[in-house]
C-alpha cells in the first residue's frame, strides 16, 4: 500500500486536528449507531495521539473497549472528477470507519494502515461527517493476543502479554487523498548490486482504467539515469551509488500513466536505495560487507501522547542515536509509523522490522506480567484464528514496509514460545509466507531467554538467531562474574548447533536514573554500565555475534505491576531523553569518531 503523497497529479489533506471524542463505557454506540449524529458529550480529541493519559482520568487511562472518534471535513472543491480516499495511518487495535452514514471500513490490527475509496460518498466543496470507533481490546485471536478478565466491581480488565502500556486511539495521521482516476496502485522494487553496476527490479499495479506505465529514475540532482516502459522491467544503472549503512543515498523512482500528450494521468515518486542483503554463513552482509548491528530495541512511547507518532521527538531519537554512534534499531513489537522508516531510509540508519506478534508465550506472561497460567497453543488460547491473524499481521508489515531499503530483517514475533511441538506447527507456516512475500530479505524473530538451542525447536525456519538474554538481571542479578560465565556457555551452544548470525536484540537491566552507588549494585546507573561490559566483553569473544541491541532506548510505559516502578526502566535514556550513565558507556564503544 503506498503511502499517501503530494505529486503533479495528487493532493493530499491531513484531517490532524482536534476531534471528537467519546468513551463507550457501556459498549452501546455500534446498537445505536453513534455515527449518525454528532457525537453527544463528546471531549475535544488531538489526532494523532493515544487517548489515554490525556484527560486526568482513570476511567479513561484504564479504559476497555469502544472509543468513537469524530471530526468533520471538507472535501477541496478542486477534487471533482479524482478519487478519493479516506486512510488511516494506524488505528490501534481495532476500528470501524463511517463516511456519513455508511460504513467504509473495518480494519483489525493496530499498527498498520487502512484505506477506503469513498468517491461516491463525498461532494467536492461539501462537507463529509467521518467517525470512527476503535477498540483496545485484545483477545486470544487478535495479534497481539490478550484476554479480557471482570473485576470483582463489574469493571473489564484487559490483561495483554506483553511489558507496555496498552496505549490506544488513533495514533498516527488520518488522510484524505485524491488520485486521478487511473492511478498508480503499488509498486515493488527490488534492486541489486553487481560492482559498479546496481539495478532496480519493479513492479507496478495500476488501478482504474487499463494504461500503459512508464518509469524514471533519477539521482539526487533530478538528472535521469534510466527509464523503462511496461508495468514490469529492469533498470540498469551504471556508476551506481549504492544505499549504504551511515549513508542513506536514495534515487528517485516515478511511475508515470502516461496519458494524451506530455501530461501524465498519473504520477507518483518513491524513493530507492539501491542495496543487497544476504546472509553468508554466520556473517550478515549489507552490499556483500559484513554488517554490525549497535543500536537498541525501542518503543513508541512518550509521556502525554502515547504511541502517537510525533515529528519532534522522532527528530530527537534519531539525533540520540547519531550521538551515540548506533547505526540500527528493531521496532519492538510492532511496525512503527512510515514517517520513522522515511526518515531511517534518508539518514542510512539499519531497521530490524518487526511485526505486532509479541506474547505468543503465556508462561512468560504468567511469570513475569502476572497473567494467569495457560497453555499458550490450544483450541482455547492461541489457536487457527490467531495464525491466521498473524498471517495477516505480517503480510501487512511486508506490504507496507517492503520498499524501504533500511529494513534488512523481518521479525515475524517477539519473544514466542518456542520449544513445543505446538510452536513449530504454529510458526512453520508463518515463516514460510514471510519468505514467500518477501524473499529478499532474511527473516527470524527474538528468542526468549530459556528457549536454547537444546530445547528450541523452530530456529531452523529463519535465518538469523536473534536473542534476547538478561544475565545479571533476571538471572544471576548482582553477579556478574556468573552471568558472564552463563552468557560465554550459551553463545558456544548456539555457535555449536548452528551456522546462522547471532544477533542479540535484548539484554539490559532496569536502572534508576540518579542512584549510584560505590558497589554493583542493581538499579544503580553503574550496575547498567557493568552490565553492558559485560556482555560486549563476551560478544567480543565470538565471530557469529554481529549485533548488539540493548533494551531499552529510553524508558517507558508499562501496566503497573510488582516488578515496575512507574514502568520499564531498562531505557539508557529516561523518558524525557535524558542520558543515563550507561549511554556514556555506549557511546565510547560506538561511537566510531572520523
Ligand atoms: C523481554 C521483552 C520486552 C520486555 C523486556 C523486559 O521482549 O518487551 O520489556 O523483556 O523485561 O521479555 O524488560
Amino acid at each position: 500500500m503506498l503511502p499517501p503523497r503530494e505529486t503533479a497529479t495528487r493532493e493530499c489533506k491531513s484531517l490532524n486536528g482536534l476531534w471528537r471524542f467519546a468513551l463507550d463505557a457501556e459498549g452501546r454506540g455500534r446498537q445505536e449507531a453513534w455515527w449518525r449524529q454528532r457525537l453527544a458529550g463528546a471531549r475535544e480529541i488531538p489526532v494523532p495521539a493515544s487517548y489515554n493519559d490525556l484527560f486526568a482520568a482513570a476511567e479513561v487511562r484504564n479504559h476497555v473497549g469502544d472509543v468513537w472518534y469524530q471530526t468533520v471535513a471538507r472535501i477541496p472543491p478542486g477534487w471533482r472528477g479524482q478519487r478519493i480516499v479516506l486512510r488511516f495511518d494506524a488505528a490501534t487495535h481495532s476500528a470501524v470507519v463511517w463516511v456519513g452514514d455508511t460504513q467504509v471500513a473495518e480494519h483489525e490490527g493496530g499498527y498498520t494502515p487502512f484505506e477506503a475509496d469513498v468517491t461516491d460518498l463525498v461532494e467536492p466543496g461539501g462537507e463529509v461527517r467521518i467517525t470512527a470507533v476503535v477498540s483496545n481490546v485484545l483477545t486470544w485471536h487478535t495479534i497481539p493476543p490478550g484476554y479480557v478478565t471482570e473485576t470483582v466491581d463489574g469493571r473489564r480488565r484487559q490483561q495483554v502479554l506483553y511489558d507496555f502500556f496498552n496505549y490506544a486511539g488513533l495514533h498516527r495521521t488520518v488522510w484524505l487523498y485524491a488520485t486521478p482516476r487511473s492511478y498508480v496502485a503499488d509498486v515493488t522494487v527490488v534492486t541489486g548490486l553487481d560492482g559498479s553496476t546496481g539495478t532496480v527490479r519493479y513492479e507496478v499495479e495500476t488501478g482504474g482504467a487499463a494504461v500503459d506505465v512508464r518509469v524514471v529514475l533519477s539521482d539526487v540532482g533530478g538528472s535521469e539515469v534510466a527509464r523503462a516502459t511496461g508495468a514490469r522491467g529492469e533498470l540498469t544503472v551504471e556508476g551506481v551509488r549504492p544505499w549504504e549503512p551511515g549513508e542513506g543515498y536514495l534515487y528517485d523512482l516515478t511511475i508515470e500513466l502516461p496519458g494524451e500528450g506530455d501530461t501524465p494521468l498519473d504520477t507518483y515518486t518513491i524513493p530507492v536505495g539501491i542495496r543487497t542483503v544476504r546472509i553468508d554463513s554466520t556473517r550478515f552482509l549489507i552490499n556483500e560487507k559484513p554488517f554490525y548491528f549497535r543500536g537498541f530495541g525501542k518503543h513508541e512511547d512518550a509521556a502525554v501522547r502515547g504511541k502517537a507518532h510525533d515529528n519532534a521527538l522522532m527528530v530527537h531519537d534519531f539525533a540520540l542515536l547519531d550521538w551515540l554512534g548506533a547505526n540500527s534499531f528493531r521496532t519492538s513489537h510492532y511496525p512503527y509509523a512510515e514517517e520513522v522508516l522515511e526518515y531511517a531510509d534518508r539518514h542510512g540508519i539499519v531497521v530490524i522490522d518487526e511485526t505486532p506478534a509479541v506474547g505468543i508465550n503465556t508462561g512468560l506472561a504468567a511469570g513475569v506480567f502476572g497473567a494467569e497460567p495457560h497453555v499458550t497453543f490450544s483450541d482455547e488460547t492461541i489457536n487457527k484464528n490467531t495464525q491466521d491473524a498473524h498471517r495477516r499481521a505480517i503480510r501487512e508489515l511486508i506490504t507496507r514496509d517492503k520498499n524501504h531499503p533500511c529494513v534488512v530483517l523481518w521479525s515475524i514475533a517477539n519473544e514466542p514460545e518456542s520449544v513445543t511441538p505446538a510452536s513449530r506447527h504454529y510458526f512453520e507456516p508463518l515463516a514460510a509466507e514471510a519468505r514467500r512475500l518477501d524473499p529478499t530479505r532474511p527473516i527470524g524473530f527474538a528468542n526468549v531467554m530459556g528457549s536454547t538451542p537444546d530445547v528450541d525447536v523452530i530456529t531452523d525456519l529463519f535465518d538469523v538467531v536473534m536473542l534476547n538474554r538478561y544475565y545479571g538481571w533476571y538471572e544471576s542479578v548482582g553477579d556478574l562474574a556468573t552471568a558472564e560465565a552463563g552468557l560465554e556457555a550459551e553463545i558456544s551452544a548456539w555457535v555449536a548447533a548452528y551456522d546462522k548470525p547471532i544477533i542479540f536484540t535484548e539484554y539490559g537491566a532496569d536502572t534508576f536514573p540518579g542512584l549510584h552507588d560505590v558497589v554493583p549494585a542493581p538499579w544503580s546507573e553503574e550496575y547498567q554500565s557493568d552490565l553492558l561490559a559485560m556482555f560486549h566483553r563476551v560478544f567480543d569473544r565470538f565471530d557469529a555475534v554481529v549485533g548488539e541491541h540493548v533494551w531499552n532506548f529510553a524508558d517507558f510505559a508499562t501496566a503497573p505491576g510488582v516488578m515496575r516502578v512507574d514502568g520499564n526502566k531498562k531505557g539508557v535514556f529516561t523518558r524525557e531523553r535524558r542520558p543515563k550513565a550507561a549511554a556514556h558507556t555506549l557511546r565510547r564503544r560506538w561511537r566510531v569518531e572520523p
